[in-house]
């Protein structure tokens, strides 16, 4: 992972945007005026938020990953409790506010201009199926980093277009392996599977992974309502 030790923060950081790809893009995450990339490089030196930049520099444990060999296309299946949103790509922004510095408005264009993560990994429904299934899409830590997190943000609330929601921690939410996918086994996206951008992550139960996200709101405390079925008596870290 990176190398967390003699370097100083500013350098670090430089090099977090570098290793993860991010240096390359020259985010035309503007669109809303912002020139965000040149604004986090200016704010390189400044301490904006030991405990965050913690979360994002420090490695985590990986959960395994599978060869493609191991891929099962027809094992996961579509959970669904409500109906398929209509949602149309082409208009379509993933939102990121709350407790963050540059609150964000992208669109999948901008998303797959950013550096594309693959994983092959085993998604686990409570219902009592599995699947080994690959995702490829975007880290979420990578986001959170552009979103700029502030100190007192501990929690990730993500609303989903059909109503669903779910609340996860901040930690898992930067895991490595934490993705905002929008492609399932090389392909596009489906709509049952929450095209066009969905939660992926091998260190969460199938409950987490919200699909259809369309914002992602960065808060200090966990709201009554924390998640679609934790709110009917399942447990709400849900790790695997
Ligand atoms: N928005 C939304 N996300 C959701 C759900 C849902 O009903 N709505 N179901 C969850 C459950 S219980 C599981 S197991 C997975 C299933 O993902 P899949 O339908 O792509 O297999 O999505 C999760 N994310
Ligand atoms: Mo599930």
């Amino acid at each position: 992972m990176l190398p967390n030790q003699g370097f100083p923060r500013s350098l670090r950081r430089r090099r977090f945007l570098q290793l993860s790809g991010l240096s390359s893009i020259s985010l035309l995450l503007g669109g809303c005026g912002t020139p965000l990339y040149d604004d986090i490089l200016n704010k390189a030196s400044e301490p904006f938020n030991q405990r965050v930049e913690t979360l994002l520099f420090n490695p985590q444990k990986p959960a395994p990953e599978f060869p493609a060999s191991a891929i099962q296309p027809n094992a996961l299946l579509v959970n669904t409790f409500n109906s398929v949103p209509d949602i149309d790509p082409e208009t379509f922004r993933l939102i990121i506010d709350g407790e963050v510095n540059h609150p964000l408005s992208l669109s999948m264009t901008q998303l797959q201009r950013m550096p594309l993560t693959s994983m092959i990994i085993r998604h686990v429904c409570v219902e009592g199926w599995a699947a080994i299934v690959q995702w490829g899409g975007v880290r979420l830590r990578d986001l959170m980093y552009l979103a700029q997190p502030k100190a007192n943000a501990r929690y990730v609330y993500f609303q989903s277009a059909d109503n669903y929601y779910e609340t996860w921690d901040l930690a898992s939410a930067v895991h490595p392996q934490t993705l905002m996918a929008y492609q399932k086994n090389g392909q596009p996206l489906s709509d049952d599977n929450g095209a066009p951008i969905r939660v992926a992550s091998p260190i969460k139960l199938g409950y987490k992974q919200s699909k259809w996200v369309t914002r992602i709101t960065l808060a200090n405390h966990l709201p009554p309502k924390k998640g679609y079925w934790e709110d009917q008596g399942y447990e709400w870290y849900g790790g695997l």
